[in-house]
């Protein structure tokens, strides 16, 4: 079976699903690896592995043996250029950011990764990746037109754009550590236009109410990172994660 095909049999199994996020640029490879373990543990479903700045080379190469050596869960690059192909990691989100302003994010990362992940043969999942105000700091790296947070209409037309160009999986990001997630109301209008397209949310979730909202609204995802890195029981805060957003 392909990572996509355990994820989407996760979330036909839960309803949504959630996802840690671990950035190597912000612990060492044994801490990434302790973490990926809790988070395990506490009912991720995955770990996803990725950053805007400071993220390839060794650092990535030893923080993604660490989290293979210490979970049994897949491990998804969330690359922020071609510098973030793996050899080590089971898949990788192929993401092309929708709404960036350069052709580098749309196509030629894309491009120049393609021949790096077939060669090391990483499973590659298609995200139509959009981003939403206040965009964090990926918003301000992958220049994009962010999509204002009263015009769920706009995220809708993007992610209806994305899945109709054959992408399976739509991802609605408000930038890592932001204050406010992407609001429950666009959530709801991006996943009424997709329908049974996969819908992953991400940013700014701190509480299990935020989380909670955001599942109720149609995600099938729920992305969480700096949630986790700065507590300090990582099991404890992902297992309440995984139980607020039962459906
Ligand atoms: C993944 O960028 C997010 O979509 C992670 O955001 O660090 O705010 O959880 P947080």
């Amino acid at each position: 079976m392909t990572i996509e095909q355990q994820l989407e049999e996760a979330i036909n199994r839960e309803g949504t699903i959630h996802l840690t996020l671990i950035d190597p640029d912000s612990q060492l490879p044994e801490e990434a690896g302790h973490i990926a373990r809790r988070a395990a543990q506490g009912g991720t479903a995955a770990i996803l592995v990725g950053g805007s700045v400071g993220v390839g080379g060794r650092g990535l190469e030893y923080t993604v043996n660490e989290i293979k050596d210490n979970t049994d869960v897949p491990v998804i690059i969330f690359p922020s250029d071609t510098g973030s192909v793996c050899s080590k990691a089971d898949a990788i989100f192929f993401l092309s950011l929708l709404n960036s302003r350069l052709v580098a994010y749309l196509t030629t990362n894309q491009a120049l990764g393609a021949v790096f992940i077939k060669s090391y043969r990483i499973e590659p999942i298609p995200v139509a990746y959009i981003i939403v105000e206040p965009g964090g700091t990926v918003g301000w790296v992958g220049d994009a037109r962010l999509i204002p947070r009263n015009k769920p209409e706009i995220a809708a037309a993007y992610a209806l754009a994305g899945k109709y160009l054959g992408m399976r999986w739509i991802y609605l990001e408000a930038g890592s550590g932001v204050s406010d997630p992407v609001p429950p109301e666009m959530v709801s209008a991006v996943k009424e236009a997709l329908e049974d397209t996969k819908l992953v949310v991400g940013g700014g979730i701190k509480t299990d109410k935020q989380a909670n909202l955001l599942a109720k609204a149609g995600a099938d995802v729920i992305v969480t990172g700096t949630a986790v890195e700065q507590n300090n029981d990582v099991q404890a805060s992902i297992a309440s994660f995984v139980r607020a957003i039962q459906r």
